[in-house]
């Protein structure tokens, strides 16, 4: 435990009661803080859920957000979703407050190593792989973050032997002062979020505090190939690079079709592109950057490879459906961005049927004109950002406004042609019509097997 922090007595308040806020309320409420949450939600809207907090002693303010009670603590916790400049936060903060993170909290309690990774596009694939391939390497590891688990709710299973793979995100990043991981991870940097951070500069600016800690003794692994990123490399810790394209100095890079690993001069082999389980060109980055963070943690080649082979990937990433009458349907409602869905493009050959929109980013869509006119045949809009997307790529594709997902599937199964993909890649946030990505995933999954039943039954019938 690098800076751990005494809890007992202090006065904190924890905003927003979703997944982070629950796990950082108990973790508190547990170490003797008084604990204050509040949720712009009601009691009736947030449900059941609220029944711990209430048990451990928490004190509740639901409805809305008091600036008075802000103005009262020693320690806030916003929840990721909390924009970090909204009002009651900047008054907090003028006032004296201590404003971190739930990341920040946790990195307090955690014990032995953490291996942190962040960038636009990649992350929940890359922490998994890390993940999945340490494991498999017999090494004691937890998966937290980012990816769907707050790494708070995990700490307490921690030892000095206990590897923790955490995914991050700029809007856990933005609210640190003392966080470091001994390994950082620094995928690529695309415009995302600006509807929180403004501007590319201040994203990059939060992504960036990754390594604002990291020391001489820690490493720090970054994209070659990636313009945005180069300049971030960070002085301190030991920079390692990964790239598809070039030989790098330190770090993995692909030579011949084959992934090498680069360290004191010496280049160790360590798996075939072919070898690699996941379609698409980011993939091989992201198998890269994978590659150096084990690496450096100590996993030998042999067992990277195996790791790297026994991948199965990560769902609503680029995840193969169904296929259904030769037209395959994948789900990548990951896409929450349009770099994203670039690159999910960009993983096809070509005859793809694409389901765009949702909630708007302040994302510009017009970048998606060239490969729609090259590798889609067909766009279905839905949700709230249709009519500035049609506007955006007109001319490129056919549109088609299908408004919902469920008439976008219908649409796309009744247009497809044998050997068409369709692809559901939105370029955009889901929270207009779902929950979030991973519901707005599970529903095109689900409308997927429905089409699936439907053709056997008909099969059948006509068998
Ligand atoms: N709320 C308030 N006041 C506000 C704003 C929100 O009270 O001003 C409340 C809402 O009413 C709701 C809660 O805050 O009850 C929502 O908080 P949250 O959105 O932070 O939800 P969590 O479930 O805690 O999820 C967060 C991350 N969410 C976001 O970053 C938006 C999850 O990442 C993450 O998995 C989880 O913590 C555990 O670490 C999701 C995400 O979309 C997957 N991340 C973005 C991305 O990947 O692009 C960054």
């Amino acid at each position: 435990m690098a800076n751990p922090f005494e809890l007992r007595g202090k006065r904190v308040l924890v905003v927003g009661l979703a997944r982070t806020g629950m796990a950082a309320a108990l973790f508190c409420a547990a170490r003797d803080a008084n604990v204050t949450a509040t949720d712009a939600r009601t009691g009736n809207e947030i449900g059941e859920a609220i029944a711990p907090l209430r048990t451990a002693g928490v004190s509740l303010e639901l409805g809305g957000h008091r600036e008075n009670l802000f103005l009262e603590q020693d320690l806030i916790i916003p929840s990721p979703g909390v924009p970090a400049d909204a009002p009651l936060l900047q008054a907090a903060r003028a006032s004296g407050v201590t404003i971190w993170s739930e990341v920040e909290l946790a990195d307090r309690f955690l014990d032995g190593r953490l291996i942190g990774i962040t960038g636009s596009n990649g992350k929940t694939t890359t922490t998994s792989l890390i993940e999945h391939i340490l494991k498999n390497a017999g090494f004691s590891t937890i998966l937290a973050g980012n990816i769907g688990t707050p790494l708070i709710s995990r700490v307490e299973q921690t030892t000095d032997n206990t590897i923790t793979v955490v995914e991050l995100s700029s809007f856990q990043l933005e609210l640190i002062e003392t966080f470091r991981p001994n390994i950082s991870v620094f995928l690529n940097l695309t415009p995302d979020h600006l509807d929180r951070h403004h501007t590319l500069e201040a994203y990059g600016r939060a992504k960036k505090r990754i390594f604002e800690n990291q020391t001489e003794a820690d490493s720090a692994v970054l994209n070659a190939d990636d313009a945005a990123t180069t300049p971030l490399a960070p002085a301190k810790p030991h920079v390692y690079w990964f790239s598809r394209k070039q030989r790098v100095a330190q770090g993995a890079f692909v030579r011949e079709n084959e992934i090498v690993f680069r360290h004191n001069d010496e280049e160790e082999t360590v798996l075939k592109l072919r070898e690699i389980p996941l379609a698409g060109a980011h993939n091989v980055e992201n198998v890269l950057a994978a590659v150096a963070a084990v690496r450096l943690a100590g996993a030998d080649p042999a067992a990277i490879a195996k790791g790297v082979r026994s991948f199965a990937g990560v769902e609503h990433r680029l995840e193969f459906v169904a296929e259904i009458g030769r037209v395959r349907y994948y789900n990548d409602s990951k896409a929450t961005n349009v770099d994203a869905t670039l690159k999910a493009l960009d993983a096809f050959p070509g005859r793809i049927l694409i389901v765009l929109g949702g909630k708007d980013k302040n994302s510009d869509y017009t970048v998606l004109q060239k490969p729609l006119r090259e590798k889609a045949i067909l766009a279905l809009l839905i949700g709230a950002a249709a009519e500035k997307i049609e506007k955006q790529i007109t001319g490129s594709v056919a549109i088609e406004r299908a408004g919902v997902i469920e008439r976008a599937v219908q649409i796309a199964s009744h247009a497809a042609r044998p050997g068409d993909v369709v692809l559901l890649a939105p370029a955009c946030a889901s929270f207009d019509q779902f929950q979030d990505y991973e519901h707005r995933g599970r529903v095109f999954k689900e409308l997927v097997h429905q089409l699936e039943k439907q053709a056997a039954s008909t099969t059948s019938g006509r068998g």
